[in-house]
Order: C-alpha cells, then sequence, then structure tokens
C-alpha cells in the first residue's frame, strides 16, 4: 500500500475514495474498504482512503475526552492489511479545518485525488463548521464528475458498529463484544518496564509490565491474552492483570502479563499484547500466598480458554 503523508496530486487517474477517521479499523471500516477496492477494480483504478492526524476532534477540542482505540501507525497498517491501495494521511491543522467544505471536494478530491467515485458513512461531514455532508457532496459530484455512494450504518447482532461502540466495549471490559466489532484481537504495546519484582520473588509468576502507548486500555481486571514478542517472531498465551495490585496497596496502575513457558529477560523490549477473554475483576486477597493460588486458577482458566476457542481470532501483529 503506498502512504502519501500530505496532499499530493496521484497519478492514478481513476480512484474510489472514501473518507473518514477510521478509528480502530473496525468490521464496518472494513466492509467499506472492501466496497471500495471492488469498485476500484471495475474502473481499473485504485482505492484511496483519506484519513487524518492527528484526530479531528484532538485539534479543534483540546480538552475533549476523547480516547482512541488505534494510534495512527496501527491505523495505517490496518488498512494496509485490509488491501487498500492507498492512504492519504492528511495533517489536521487549525488551518486545514478552515477549508470550506467545496474547496476540500475541488482541490483535494477532485484536482489531486481525481475522485471518480465517493464512498462516506450516511452521517459524514466535512469541511469548516462541517458544511459539507452526503447533500453537497452529491452536488459537487455532477458539477465535477464524480459518483457518490452513502453507505448504511453496519450492523452486528442488532447494534450498529461504530467507534464508539468499540471504545465502550473495551471499556467495560466487554472483550468479546470489542472484538467481534473489530474482527480482530484487540491489543495494546508498550516496552516492558522495570516492575517491583514482586511477582517472581514473592508469588513465583514473573510478569513484564508495559507502558501501553494506546489511548484505550481495557477495564482493569485480569484477562486470557496472547502475547506477540517481535524480535523473537513469535506469539504466546499468557494472562495479564490491569490494575492496582489491592493486595499490596499500590498506589499506580499496573499493566503486566505473565506468559506461560517463558523464561526470558524482556526489560527494554517492545512487546503487543491480544485481549482474548476477561476472567475476572482484580481483587484483595487477604495473603500474597492466597493470590498466588489466585493466579494459578486464573492460568488453568486461560488455558481452558484457549483449548476451547475455535473461533480463531485474527491477531494483527
Ligand atoms: N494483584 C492483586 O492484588 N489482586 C489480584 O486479583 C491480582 N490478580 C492477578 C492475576 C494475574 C493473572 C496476574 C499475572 C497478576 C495479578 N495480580 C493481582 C498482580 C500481582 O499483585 C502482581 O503481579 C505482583 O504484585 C507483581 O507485580
Ligand atoms: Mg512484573
Amino acid at each position: 500500500m503506498q502512504v502519501i503523508r500530505g496532499i499530493e496530486k496521484l497519478e492514478t487517474e481513476n480512484t474510489v475514495i472514501t473518507i473518514g477517521n477510521f478509528d480502530g479499523v473496525h468490521m464496518g471500516h472494513q466492509k467499506i474498504f472492501d466496497y471500495i477496492k471492488r469498485k476500484a477494480r471495475q474502473i481499473g483504478g485504485k482505492s484511496v482512503v483519506v484519513t487524518f492526524h492527528p484526530h479531528p476532534i484532538k485539534v479543534l477540542f483540546k480538552d475533549h475526552p476523547l480516547k482512541l482505540i488505534t494510534t495512527t501507525e496501527d491505523k495505517i497498517r490496518l488498512i494496509e492489511t485490509c488491501g487498500v491501495d492507498i492512504t492519504v494521511l492528511i495533517p489536521f491543522t487549525n488551518e486545514f479545518a478552515q477549508m470550506e467544505a467545496e474547496d476540500f471536494v475541488r482541490d483535494i478530491l477532485v484536482e489531486r485525488l481525481n475522485a471518480k467515485l465517493v464512498i462516506v458513512g450516511y452521517d459524514y461531514r466535512f469541511g469548516k463548521g462541517r458544511k459539507g455532508d452526503r447533500d453537497l457532496l452529491k452536488k459537487l459530484g455532477l458539477v465535477y464528475g464524480f459518483k457518490v455512494k452513502v453507505l448504511n450504518a453496519y450492523k452486528r447482532k442488532g447494534k450498529i458498529l461504530s467507534s464508539t461502540a468499540v471504545r465502550n466495549a473495551l471499556i467495560e471490559g466487554n472483550i468479546r463484544e470489542a472484538n467481534l466489532f473489530l474482527g480482530r484481537a484487540y491489543h495494546i504495546d508498550g516496552e516492558v518496564i522495570k516492575g517491583l519484582g514482586r511477582g517472581s520473588s514473592i508469588l513465583g509468576y514473573p510478569t513484564a509490565n508495559i507502558l501501553p502507548i494506546q489511548e484505550i486500555i481495557p477495564k482493569e481486571g485480569v484477562y486470557a491474552v496472547k502475547v506477540t514478542v517481535p524480535h523473537l517472531s513469535k506469539t504466546y498465551r499468557g494472562v495479564a492483570n490491569i490494575g492496582k495490585n489491592p493486595t499490596f496497596n499500590n498506589k499506580n496502575l499496573s499493566y503486566e502479563v505473565h506468559i506461560f513457558d517463558f523464561k526470558e529477560n524482556l526489560l527494554g523490549k517492545s512487546i503487543r499484547v491480544h485481549f482474548i477473554t476477561r476472567i475476572r475483576d482484580e481483587k484483595k486477597f487477604s495473603s500474597p500466598e492466597e493470590l498466588k493460588q489466585g493466579i494459578a486458577r486464573d492460568i488453568e482458566e486461560a488455558k481452558k480458554i484457549f483449548s476451547k476457542d475455535k473461533t480463531k481470532l485474527f491477531l494483527s501483529y
């Protein structure tokens, strides 16, 4: 996939374009990408995803609490996995936000990106003051010679699939639902940092502690996970705990994984933790010995989950 960071004139004459934030690159987004790929093939052109960095809300509303599902680099990588030809990553600035909807269509979609067909979600808004919508796009399409297709919301199990729905599922710890919406296992990445060392010394379950780079972290608790260790090009099974370790009255939130049958020191290395299922809430055990038995049960439970899990969840590496 060609990634264009900025706004350039494309060589391809015929493009089928979709525009959006695509946070999470969920199943609804994937359906749109399948659609632009098919249409591009039909006209012998290229499929183009136009998206933004940073997320417009982060620029326009500095204090907005929005937390993103995917980092921009993950988003690009996941769009690439979908088989899209070109991603145009537009730097979203206050200046860019001042562009009138009509100018965006003419200068960018038509003159630079050579749009022949533009696909947007039913509620997509663009341009200064969000004045651009599907009707304006259709009107301008008649002027500049491109077609417009508006796609309806995509539903899974009776629920409208949206980035918001994915965010909520993750925050509620509803991993199965989040994964169903995403069409893959949700993951977080981070460098392994020094923990307190209690995992190996007191409990006999060493953990790799990470500082996640993602903004959305699943609800505190214990999870069955898969852990990709990029420098070893391998993925392992394990259990993760997100929480404040009430048994030890810790103040800070920690993110840690115990990897099955793994002995190497990962300090300073980056790892990826894929969430498969939530096992339980974190709790205050009456002693480290009780906690140790609790973790042993979590591991048993996770192994049961892995052996039963026939869903073959897609992991994105
Ligand atoms: N700490 C707690 O205080 N309560 C828990 O319920 C708890 N559950 C855990 C489950 C797993 C699978 C793992 C790996 C750790 C858990 N911990 C829990 C964290 C534990 O206190 C921590 O690994 C050690 O203190 C070392 O940092
Ligand atoms: Mg540790």
